[in-house]
């Protein structure tokens, strides 16, 4: 089976690694139809960073990012249009305006967000993470990282799937409270999250776990380190990967995939 790519589109002027880049509408969605011409199915779309430190942003602002990217692409660009928000009122409005996927980096912790999904028959991405990203890396203590990633999934999956969410996906959220080693970790025993039974995504592309590695310290380094990463996901089960670089990322997993067979 090939591997899903969900390309990352932030209309953000403070992202991590490519803040600012898209942030006007025509420089978006010229962006969005390279990714998808680049082999991405997904493309996800957030208006809001949520790297360490970040600071939220008004669901008034972050709507006003979006909304115009999403009524430019729905119906126009061969790919899944995924929402990155865990404002239950901006997934709505997107969903309204043809997004068909919320992607929660919050996990549905706020329950109005599954309802609202089951209403437009929605597809979830339900992430790991603790605190928010302004305090989410002093929350990084654990007995065992992946039994308690896994344990957070499984209740948040059950109570979305008894809310009526037909498609649900789950994220280990690699970099949110977790330490450089946790995330390896969690790649080495991602495959322990498909006895949950859903599809697994992983998000590892440019981010500062790698930045522990030679010649990793910028996020623009990043690109080779972000495709092993990939990989090792993809092999211990992830079926789609979000990531900045698809181009790049398609070869790899073609590799992947074809190991796989
Ligand atoms: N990572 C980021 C944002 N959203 N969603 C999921 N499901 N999984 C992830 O790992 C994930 C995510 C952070 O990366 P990015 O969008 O590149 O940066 P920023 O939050 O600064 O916009």
């Amino acid at each position: 089976m090939t591997t899903e790519i969900m390309g990352i589109l932030n209309v953000t002027p403070d992202s991590f690694s490519d803040g600012g880049r898209f942030a006007h509408l025509e420089q978006a969605v010229e962006q969005a139809f390279r990714l998808v011409a680049e082999g991405a199915s997904i493309l996800d779309i957030g208006g809001e960073s949520t790297r360490p430190g970040a600071e939220p942003v008004s669901e008034e602002e972050e709507l006003h990012r979006v909304l115009p990217v999403i009524e430019a692409l729905a119906g126009r660009v061969q790919a899944r249009l995924s929402i990155d928000t865990y404002k239950p009122a901006v997934a709505e409005a997107c969903l309204r305006a043809g997004a068909e996927m919320i992607n929660d980096v919050t996990g549905l912790r706020d329950a109005r967000m599954a309802s609202v999904a089951a209403a437009h028959g929605a597809a979830v991405v339900i992430m790991h993470m603790r605190g928010t990203p302004a305090t989410m890396n002093q929350e990084t203590a654990y007995t065992d990282v992946v039994a308690e990633v896994k344990e957070f999934l499984g209740r948040q999956a059950a109570a979305a799937r008894a809310i009526g969410v037909d498609e649900i996906i789950l994220d280990p959220g690699i970099g949110f409270a977790k330490t450089a080693s946790q995330s390896f970790e969690l790649l080495r025993r991602l495959g322990e999250l498909s006895d949950l039974g859903y599809p697994l995504l992983i998000g590892p592309s440019r981010k500062s776990f790698l930045a522990t590695l030679p010649g990793m310290e910028q996020p623009g380094n990043r690109l080779e380190g972000t495709l092993a990463a990939s990989v090792i996901g993809v092999m211990q089960g992830a079926s789609i990967v979000r990531v900045h670089d698809v181009k790049e990322c398609r070869k790899a997993l073609a590799v992947a995939d074809a190991v796989k067979g």
